[in-house]
């Protein structure tokens, strides 16, 4: 598999996840740059990667895969690494997570950087009740105490998902007074934690993610291609 890996990207997307974790896992691959200006996501050729013409793709010696959370977990159980065992206790919550990160708080998040693709109604009364639903989210994650990996120095698919999330609550979705990450200590924590790793470093030297991706992001300005 290590010399097959071709990440699909753009900047400051959710490729992000994918590039953290291929760092982390120290795997070789390549990079195609999606052109988000001419929407090359959309055309038949990515299309043919991904019919949902979302980024990530990530092509692998099985064929192409897109689904964030699936690309994670696919690379670390290849590796054996950044996830319990499959026959580990702590894989029940670790798995449990990893699905909530996907499917609740990142579909959140979508909610919020797309509205026009979920309702018809008024844009910013649907960012309103979509914004609470994130601060109790995230409210949630702050509190929770079964997520081991939020306050560990031990690399994860997890954190790399995470932290770009957190990343984009700061940036993007319209007005963003709402998101203040030092009312949620553990991930303030986990943020400051996160942006020293040398993973984090290199996908942030990529990309133009600035010095404080995390915990203190600037608008990426990358050396290629545009984030929206
Ligand atoms: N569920 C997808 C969501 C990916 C996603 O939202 N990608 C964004 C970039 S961060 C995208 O492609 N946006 C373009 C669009 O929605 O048309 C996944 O986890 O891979």
């Amino acid at each position: 598999m290590e010399n097959k890996l071709r990440l699909h990207y753009a900047p400051d997307n959710a490729s992000l996840c994918v590039r953290l974790t291929l760092e982390e896992l120290g795997l070789p691959y390549e990079t195609t740059l999606v052109d988000r200006s001419t929407s090359a996501h959309k055309s038949p050729a990515y299309l043919a990667l991904n019919p949902n013409g979302l980024i990530p793709v990530l092509e692998t010696p099985s064929g192409p895969m897109f689904e964030t959370a699936a690309i994670l977990l696919w690379l670390a159980d290849r590796k054996g690494q950044m996830i319990p065992a499959i026959d580990a206790a702590e894989r029940v919550q670790s798995i449990q997570w990893l699905f909530w990160i996907s499917n609740t708080f990142h579909t959140s998040l979508r909610m919020l950087f797309y509205p026009d693709k979920y309702t018809n109604a008024d844009v910013e009364d649907f960012r309103a009740v979509t914004r609470n639903r994130l601060i109790d989210q995230l409210t949630m994650l702050d509190q929770a105490s079964t997520v081991s990996w939020r306050d560990s120095d031990e690399a994860s698919i997890h954190a790399c998902y995470l932290a770009p999330l957190l990343r984009w609550c700061a940036l993007y979705g319209g007005n963003t007074e709402w998101f203040d990450l030092k009312q949620y200590p553990n991930l303030l924590s986990f943020a400051r934690r996160f942006e020293q790793r040398p993973a984090m470093l290199r996908a942030a030297k990529s990309e133009g993610l600035g010095p404080t991706p995390i915990s203190a992001p600037s608008p990426c300005c990358p050396p290629e291609g545009v984030a929206l």
